[in-house]
């Protein structure tokens, strides 16, 4: 059955009067542990204590905030191989990726944590004499993080380490999908002495809580990743409180194999791409297009690899690659292998959900790769799940059109050796990202990640230094030490000295 979790306000698990939900392991369908599907009235609570803590945290130095950040930067290393684990088994990456995952976390909180000394701002100089122009970072108050699945606890880590240090509160719904993950985050956040009420989290529906949240109006940012639908929905409700919103939607990612790229370096990056955490991640590599000259030996050798991958029990450090994270998830990418087949398109290998043994307890799907015209669904639209379409280009231009004939803008990237490709590559791809020779995922903390068109709006950019932007508000500070009144644009003839 597993542990009966509550909604994490204040410092303290309580009870929630909501109807409960089981979380469970997808490779074995076991129960890990049952969250409540949280009330108006909770969230309401929660934003209440997250609105009284504003006003100590906001108070305490950026680089005391810092400091707690760096704790649980310590105590996630300290219990790193027990934090992969619960992310592998609740979630259904491989174990390497559930460990990549937690160190996410460290690597961000460790790097927003140096934010705390820095957060510069701009003096500038005055017009007028004895007067001080300056820019000031706040926080912008209480803010909700909504958050996804497939990156159970770096995405929190991502939104958190940000609101934290820029001096916010938060409430977090993490997916419901893997609110375990969520649990043990905010755990070890307790652990490293937050004060009771700037962590908060509350577990439940899009509709009740996510909704919640958004539209209460107390919560002066909203930071979301997941499905273009949920986004525009609270783009859309955001808009309506003029509050600053973060999106991080969808993607179909592409890398380009030019025909002088290194083949051998390319079919390692593309299976990592396409296949790792089962496909699910936003910078998932979806689209491979390939220059027509290299074309047959790029998928010959592609299908060949894709058949080698062993999919399985993803705590087993021999299996490459897991189940996807839920019984929806293998229903929505079993219909698009309908799709594509009913479109026409060459399915090269896989397509089928594994069967026998251990595999009929979980939603282990074979690594799928179809052969796809550009204007085909499977071209076009996201999928998040182990399937790659491949495209053949005829030439440097066509393959960049393929490539940015679709809605979405995030990762991107280009095999070749040839520095012409590799340039304008950087400066045509319509992406947020633009890996050359490496795939379209492995984006690091210290950079900033956020794509274009319907990825999200382009001033989001969480991690680097971009990442503070989502939480705060530039305050302009001007100081009049003359001692008499000065008037900007009219005291204009006699300032000369001062
Ligand atoms: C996501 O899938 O939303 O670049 C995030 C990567 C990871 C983050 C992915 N570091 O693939």
């Amino acid at each position: 059955m597993g542990e009966e979790y509550g909604i994490f306000v204040g410092g303290k698990w309580r009870k929630s009067e909501g109807k409960r939900f089981e979380t469970t392991n997808p490779a074995t369908g076991e129960v890990l542990a049952t969250f409540p599907a949280a009330t108006k009235d909770d969230v309401n609570a929660a934003v209440k204590v997250a609105k009284e803590a504003f006003e100590s945290w906001r108070k305490t130095p950026a680089p005391r905030r810092g400091e707690l950040l760096l704790e649980a930067a310590r105590i996630f290393r300290r219990k790193k191989e027990e934090l992969a684990r619960v992310v592998t088994t609740e979630m259904g990456k491989i174990l390497a990726e559930g460990r990549g995952d937690v160190q996410e976390v460290i690597d961000f909180f460790e790097y927003a944590a140096g934010e705390g000394r820095r957060m510069f701002g701009e003096t500038v100089p005055s017009e007028l004499p004895n007067k001080m122009c300056l820019t000031v970072r706040l926080p912008v108050g209480p803010v909700g993080l909504i958050t996804p699945w497939n990156f159970p606890m770096a995405i929190p880590a991502w939104k958190s380490g940000a609101a934290l240090i820029a001096g916010c509160t938060f409430v977090l719904k993490p997916s419901s999908l893997t609110p375990l993950c969520a649990a043990r985050f905010v755990e070890v956040l307790d652990e490293a002495g937050f004060p009771p009420g700037v962590v908060n989290m509350v577990t439940g529906s899009g509709s009740v809580v996510g909704d919640g949240i958004v539209d209460h109006p107390d919560i002066r940012a909203v930071s979301f990743t997941g499905g273009v639908d949920t986004g525009r929905h609270v783009y859309e409700s955001a808009a309506k409180k003029m509050i600053k919103v973060g999106l991080e939607l969808g993607g179909k990612n592409a890398i380009l194999a030019m025909d002088d790229a290194d083949v051998d370096l390319l079919i390692d990056g593309v299976m990592f791409g396409a296949f790792g955490t089962a496909g699910q991640r936003c910078t998932a590599t979806s689209r491979l297009i390939v220059h027509e000259k290299i074309y047959d030996q790029v998928v010959d050798e592609l299908v060949e690899r894709a058949e080698d991958l062993k999919v399985g029990d993803p705590l087993d450090e021999r299996t490459d690659m897991g189940p996807v994270a839920s019984l929806d998830q293998e229903r929505k990418v079993l219909e698009y292998v309908a799709i594509g087949r009913g479109e026409g398109d060459k399915l090269l290998t896989g397509g089928k959900k594994l069967r026998g043994g251990k595999h009929d307890k979980g939603f282990f799907l074979e690594p799928t790769v179809f052969a796809v015209e550009r204007k085909k669904r499977l071209a076009q639209e996201e999928i998040f799940g182990p399937v790659l379409s491949v495209l053949t280009a005829k030439d440097y231009a066509d393959a960049i059109a393929i490539a940015n004939s679709v809605k979405y803008g995030l990762s991107s990237s280009i095999y070749t050796n040839d520095l012409r490709w590799a340039f304008r590559a950087m400066q045509d791809l319509e992406a947020g990202i633009t890996y050359v020779n490496a795939p379209t995922i492995g984006a690091e903390v210290q950079l900033p990640f956020g794509g274009t068109k319907e990825t999200g709006p382009t001033d989001t950019r969480e991690a680097g230094t971009t990442a503070l932007e989502e939480f705060t508000y530039w305050k302009t500070v001007y100081v009049d030490y003359s001692g008499r009144l000065q008037k900007a644009q009219i005291d204009t003839a006699k300032l000369v000295g001062g």
